[in-house]
């Protein structure tokens, strides 16, 4: 029996175009996991659509001088075209400003509320009293109260991550008018995720095979406790609440948005003719939903949603949360306020979709930050799809039309490369496969060119080009092989390169469609014998330092300018001014007995980002201390370093290991540690005073 199997990638905010850190995170992965699901026969439909409200958007409007309807309309045609060019298949786009979703959105709020599942409270909030309109969100900036950045937002701040309470911002501001707000009272629903939370908890843990980075995050929340979230704003633009006096309010965009995946799939059953059948996949107890997400939505994703869910009831759970990290650019942060990012469209207006598929897939950032370069993506392109994929191709392509009259030749005795050759491609649906079900990508593409690589070392060994005059049955039969191998390639091949796969498919004179081919069977088909191949093109053209040239160009130009607006040092900050501590008499501080310690050695703690063992001589003992510093120093080069410890803290056990004594660090207001050391060599055990 076929899975069911229900896709979501997020839904873009339709307040920008599309770009690669888009593509690398929520959306190629998502795309290649349900083309290989198709192939694969199980009932997959894909959704998504744009995220239509939300502050940003209406603070664009008001900034551009139209109405918030012009900006949506505007990114979500440009938005849904890009999708498109970059062969991103989804079953239904929709958009969350359709009377389909606010009407959903809508039952959704009144089943919660019927059921006692919102709270109404009266709160206080920063409210304009030049632009007469409390400050929802984004529409108010201040410093923040945890790492005091400048330009954080009323939600959160990007410098540290940390959510904030507008309230507590230091010295805020209206984002519109710049006024200094005051504090007002007004009335709004929260969702009381406590009481979710031991549901979640159970549901969570059942989800062994989850990534450990939306794991651990989730757990971070649980074991921090859920606090209650409002979900609804004063704001005039969004999904209007259904109860009386809250004329003025509307749903909180993180409240409707994740909705809009049901939205969008009743849209898809609408279409279809068969307008009840979404309830299969979000009513049916067997569907497996699976959401692709950037790691910045996990706790909307795995914790706010689902409780949502929950609380209405009859609804499937996500199955699968594949959060990925983010994307960088030519090895710095993508900035979209900035321009430094490479823009979708921009791309596709100037090189084919296939490459970058390539070139993103292969740098999937699955459990860590990743880096796009042109160069890389050159070099990708000309080394591995041009030289290995494409020359492969193209020999046993051009070989058939030049010895063969352009069909396909006949099959006589195998040898034993031949079946090692057929092995390899009858194995590889399922090997490339077995990544793919694991959303493992990066190694899902390059299992898929490995077989390639083996198909070109097959062809040379073989040498058709000396058997084509020594031993015709002998060149026929290597040929052979070689169109099954290219058939092969090109279903398997189809979800990470779609439209290089389609023209390979058309070059092979296949009569069925690539579409209906079955992938677990891909492997195993000769191309019939006699069949006559289409027109043979290169496949992919080779890219030139010219053509990139300039990309990289306009990516340093900006990187340049950003250095130059830039106060010293890495960051923006420049001081921090946390409050300090309680005053204490001096004899509390002399009881800390801190002392300088030589480390002996220092290495990282197995099944551990975070943490180094270290031993540290004393002077009068050696001691091992375990140190929560391995993301910011090498081990090799602390060994010989002196560093300060407390040495009479009481012993501590981390992952096992026994920590007796804690090194000294400051810690920067983005979380980096710097060890405090010592300005010239002296004796391991001195006293710090
Ligand atoms: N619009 C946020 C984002 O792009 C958002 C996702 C909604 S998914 C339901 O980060
Ligand atoms: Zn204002």
């Amino acid at each position: 029996m076929a899975r069911r199997i229900l896709v979501t990638s997020a839904l873009p905010y339709a307040n920008g175009p599309l770009h690669l850190g888009h593509m690398a995170g929520a959306y190629l992965p998502a795309d290649i996991y349900v083309r290989y699901q198709r192939l694969r026969r199980q009932d997959v439909v894909y959704i998504c659509g744009s995220d239509e409200h939300g502050v940003p958007i209406t603070i664009m409007a008001e900034q551009e001088g139209v109405s918030p309807k012009v900006i949506v309309d505007r990114y979500h045609s440009m938005n849904q075209r890009d999708f498109e060019r970059f062969g991103i298949s989804f079953d239904n786009y929709s958009r969350t400003s359709l009377p389909l979703h606010h009407q959903t959105s809508q039952e959704f709020f009144l089943t919660l509320y019927r059921k006692g599942l919102l709270v109404e409270r009266t709160v206080k909030q920063l409210y304009c009293p030049k632009c007469r309109r409390f400050l929802a969100d984004r529409y108010v900036e201040g410093q923040c109260p945890h790492c005091h950045a400048p330009g954080a937002r009323g939600d959160q701040c990007e410098v540290c991550g940390k959510w904030i309470d507008p309230l507590e911002l230091i010295e805020p501001r209206c984002k519109i008018c710049g006024t200094r707000p005051v504090v007002a009272e007004t009335r709004h629903f929260f969702l009381p995720l406590a009481r979710f939370q031991d549901q979640l908890r159970r549901w969570l843990d059942t989800k062994t095979s989850w990534k450990d980075n939306v794991r651990n995050f989730c757990y971070g929340w649980l074991n921090e406790g859920l606090q209650d979230r409002a979900v609804t704003r004063d704001l005039s633009w969004g999904v209007p609440v259904p109860v009386p006096g809250y004329e003025d309010k509307v749903l909180y965009v993180w409240f409707d948005a994740p909705i809009g995946y049901i939205s969008s799939t009743k849209e898809w059953a609408i279409k279809r003719g068969e307008p009840e059948l979404w309830r299969e996949y979000w009513q049916k107890e067997d569907t497996e939903l699976v959401h692709f997400i950037g790691k910045d939505n996990i706790v909307f994703h795995a914790i706010v949603w689902p409780a949502i869910l929950m609380g209405v009831g009859g609804y499937v759970l996500p199955s699968e949360i594949p959060a990925n990290e983010f994307l960088n650019l030519e090895g710095r942060k993508l900035s979209t306020s900035r321009n430094y990012a490479v823009w979708l469209g921009e791309y596709l207006d100037r090189f084919p979709p296939d490459p970058l598929r390539y070139c993103l897939a292969a740098n999937a950032p699955e459990t860590k930050d990743s880096d796009f370069s042109w160069t890389d993506f050159q070099a990708r392109n000309n080394n591995e799809l041009a030289d290995i994929l494409g020359n492969f191709v193209h020999r046993s392509l051009t070989f058939v039309q030049r010895f063969f009259d352009g069909k396909v030749p006949p099959r006589s005795e195998l040898t034993e490369a031949d079946r090692e050759m057929l092995a390899i491609l009858e194995a590889a649906p399922q090997t490339v496969g077995a990544c793919l079900e694991r959303f493992e990508v990066r190694r899902g593409v390059r299992e898929f060119m490995d077989v390639a690589r083996s198909c070109n070392r097959y062809f040379d060994s073989q040498e058709p080009w000396r058997t084509a005059k020594e031993d015709r049955n002998r060149c026929a039969t290597t040929l052979s092989v070689c169109l099954q191998a290219v058939r092969t390639l090109a279903i398997i091949g189809s979800p990470f390169l779609p439209f290089s796969s389609e023209r390979l498919w058309r070059m092979l004179g296949e009569k069925a469609r690539l579409e209906e081919q079955f992938w677990d069977e891909a492997g195993k088909r000769p191309v019939p014998q006699g069949t006559a191949l289409g027109e043979v093109e290169i496949l992919f053209p080779k890219i030139a330092d010219e053509a990139i040239a300039p990309e990289i160009e306009k990516l340093q130009r900006i990187a340049a300018e950003l250095d130059e607006q830039r106060p010293p040092a890495e960051g923006t900050i420049v001081s921090v001014n946390l409050p300090f501590g309680e005053e204490i008499p001096y004899e509390e501080f002399a009881r800390v007995d801190l002392r300088v310690a030589r480390v002996k050695i220092a290495e990282r703690v197995p099944n551990t980002d975070k943490l180094l063992r270290l031993v540290v001589d004393l002077g009068s003992e050696e001691r091992q201390i375990v140190a929560g510093i391995a993301e910011f120093y090498r081990p090799e080069d602390l060994v010989g370093r002196l560093v300060v410890v407390v040495a009479n803290l009481a012993p501590r056990k981390l992952r096992g290991l026994e920590s007796r004594g804690m090194l000294l660090a400051a810690e920067d207001v983005d979380g980096k540690l710097s060890l405090v050391t010592l300005d010239r060599d002296i004796a391991s055990g001195s006293k710090v005073k």
